[in-house]
């Protein structure tokens, strides 16, 4: 077992049965002119993940673990997505509305990929997702919902550790989701932003809380340093 010197106190993770979870690192969250952009966000605020992440992607493929990468996106037909979702507030542009990037948050628009720096690369898991967390209504076979749960324990998965955007909305949902079916979850401090600094303090506070009631935190940093060395390193 590795050992993590996280918060709220020491943890581990399983080498080999871990994955790592980068959530919705898409240009559309994260360049000027996506849904982000579109609801008055700063994006530059989501920036600082990235060189993280970048250096948690290379530490997973030096070693061969699992990686999920997440989508929040929508058929071009908005079939999956409620109205109750796309009339939602007084945004500049809506989900589905032509934008420089194409039309926002739907599968197979410019926007709606992965930020090029953090793009994945051949067996890595892509998941579209329509609502916030990964596990809802993601991941459908043959007619069956949540299938997202059988295919990482068919993978022998039992440890997650989060990265992503933004911290208190689609990271959140996605850990607390996974604490629920069971995965012991750590998030990674610096590997995770949100517009709001704040929401991202209070979030890392909240998932931490009463004994790491929904998972624990940890430095990349500390992470890369507490990896076993590996061939490819
Ligand atoms: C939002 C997300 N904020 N990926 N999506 O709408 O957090």
């Amino acid at each position: 077992m590795i050992t993590l010197p996280a918060q709220p106190f020491e943890t581990t993770l399983d080498p080999g049965r871990t994955a790592l979870v980068v959530i919705d690192m898409q240009r559309d969250f994260v360049e000027a002119g996506g849904f982000g952009a579109s609801l008055g966000n700063d994006v530059t605020r989501l920036h600082g993940a990235i060189a993280p992440i970048a250096a948690l992607l290379a530490a997973w493929r030096a070693r061969g673990w699992l990686v999920l990468h997440t989508r929040e996106c929508h058929q071009p037909d908005l079939s999956d997505c409620p109205p109750s979702k796309r009339e939602r507030g007084d945004p500049a542009l809506r989900i589905g509305d032509a934008g420089p990037m194409g039309r926002l948050l739907i599968a197979g628009e410019a926007g709606a990929d992965i930020i090029p720096a953090l793009a994945p690369v051949a067996g890595e898991w892509l998941i579209d997702k329509p609502g916030k967390g990964m596990f809802w209504n993601t991941c459908l076979q043959d007619g069956q919902r949540e299938g997202l749960h059988a295919r990482l324990q068919d993978a022998g998965i039992s440890h997650l550790v989060f990265t992503g955007v933004t911290t208190e909305v689609c990271v959140q949902t996605s850990m607390r989701e996974a604490n629920d079916r069971g995965y012991h979850c750590v998030i990674v401090e610096d590997a995770t932003d949100s517009y709001f600094p704040e929401f991202k303090r209070a979030t890392l506070e909240m998932l931490t809380a009463q004994g790491a009631i929904v998972g624990w935190s940890v430095h990349s940093t500390a992470l890369l340093a507490a990896l076993p060395p590996c061939a490819a390193c």
